[in-house]
């Protein structure tokens, strides 16, 4: 059945943005038709859909507000796609305010919409411990139709911290299998960025935050440095930045940690990386691995939140303890001195991707839930 769907999330930072676009994408390329109603354009949605339409959320500034009232604006416009789209499901990512307005826009349009939420990690692991966002937090996943969480270590985690009473099923996160494939090593970017043969390349990408533990990776390739030829490129950026600059000095590496800042084509650079850290003390699910994963560079990841549902320590990648940069640095020297072991680990890091991963079945998962609660009308 082709459907009227509307999608909310953050549109310009985080994987949960990222999520929400792609997922846009698939559905409007399964017939659907998807309107999204962020405050600006996904900055995934980078081509046209004769499918896809874009509300824009305005917030009024006026000089009386202390606050512009984004959440209001937001419920506002939902109310008014809600009725002039005759939207069927109205799904929205990331719990807080983003559940709470779906649930004030489909009162003020009087509709009988479904609203599914989804929770990407942040919403809860960090926001769900603010004793001034905890009720309303609870409230957006009891009151919304369905809710669905990125892995069940988020669902657990949601258990724990907010105990709504509330189903929530777990549906995995997803890439786009033509962006994110195996490539050939491109040469001339190797040679661009100043890579020598026989040079491994580590990556690590992420919003530089406190929670991604950026200077572990910096000690991790300290050790990866000491055992062969090796650069780090360093992708995005955020507040840690400073810190990191500093630690990459102090332990003399310059010129051997390159500072890439946000980047979009990262399947090109993942084409030339040999491997992956992802070393976060929270994540809930670690987007970040599954990409590069299809690109077929393998991650060594720690045992945060939903890491270990996506790597399986031992066969297509390597968990260790958070913070544990020993026994980390030991599991990437060894990857990346055995031939053999490598290839098997970046076969099966693919492999993963198309299986557990794919994103035909993820779609498909989110199609069963707004089936089942149109059906229960
Ligand atoms: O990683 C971040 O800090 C950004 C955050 C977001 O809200 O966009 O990412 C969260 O959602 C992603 C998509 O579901 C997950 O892959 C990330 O693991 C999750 N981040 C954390 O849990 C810290």
């Amino acid at each position: 059945m082709r459907l009227n769907i509307g999608i909310t999330c953050y549109p310009t930072v985080g994987g949960s943005g990222v999520v929400a676009t792609e997922l846009g994408k698939l559905l409007a390329e399964k017939g659907h038709n998807i309107h999204f109603i962020t405050s600006a354009v996904p900055f995934r949605l980078n081509r046209m859909y004769h499918n896809i339409f874009f509300h824009q959320v305005d917030v009024n500034q006026y000089s009386v507000f202390q606050y512009p009232p984004y959440d209001i604006a937001l419920a506002s416009k939902m109310a008014d796609v809600i009725e002039r789209e005759k939207l069927d499901i109205l799904h929205v990512h990331y719990a807080i305010p983003h559940a709470v307005c779906a649930i004030l826009g489909k009162q003020m349009a009087k509709s009988n919409v479904k609203i599914v939420t989804t929770l990407h990690g942040t919403d809860i692991t960090v926001l769900g411990s603010d004793s001034s966002l905890t009720q309303a937090i609870k409230f957006g996943i009891e009151q919304s139709d369905a809710v669905t969480a990125v892995s069940h270590s988020l669902v657990s985690q949601t258990k724990e911290l907010i105990a709504p009473e509330k189903s929530i099923e777990t549906v995995y996160n997803f890439i786009d299998e033509r962006v994110y494939r195996p490539m050939e090593s491109i040469y001339h970017l190797k040679k661009e960025y100043g890579i020598e043969d026989g040079e491994k390349v580590i990556i690590h990408v992420s919003n530089f935050r406190p929670v991604k533990r950026v200077t572990d990776v910096i000690n991790v390739f300290a050790r990866i440095a000491e055992s062969m030829p090796a650069k780090l490129f360093l992708i995005g950026d955020g507040p840690e930045m400073t810190v990191v600059c500093r630690l990459v000095e102090a332990l003399g590496l310059e010129g051997r940690v390159l500072y890439l800042g946000k980047q979009d084509n990262l399947a090109e650079l993942y084409a030339i990386s040999d491997l992956k850290l992802l070393l976060s003390e929270k994540e809930s699910f670690g987007l970040v691995a599954l990409e590069a994963m299809a690109c077929g560079v393998p991650c060594v990841g720690t045992d945060a939140g939903g890491i270990p549902e996506v790597i399986d320590d031992g066969k297509n990648g390597f968990i260790r303890p958070i913070g544990d940069i020993e026994a980390i640095s030991e599991a990437a020297i060894a990857l990346l001195t055995d031939q053999l072991l490598y290839e098997k680990v970046k076969n099966e890091a693919i492999k993963t991707v198309k299986t557990r991963f794919h994103s035909a079945d993820i779609v498909e998962q989110y199609e069963r839930v707004y089936d089942r609660l149109l059906k229960e009308n």
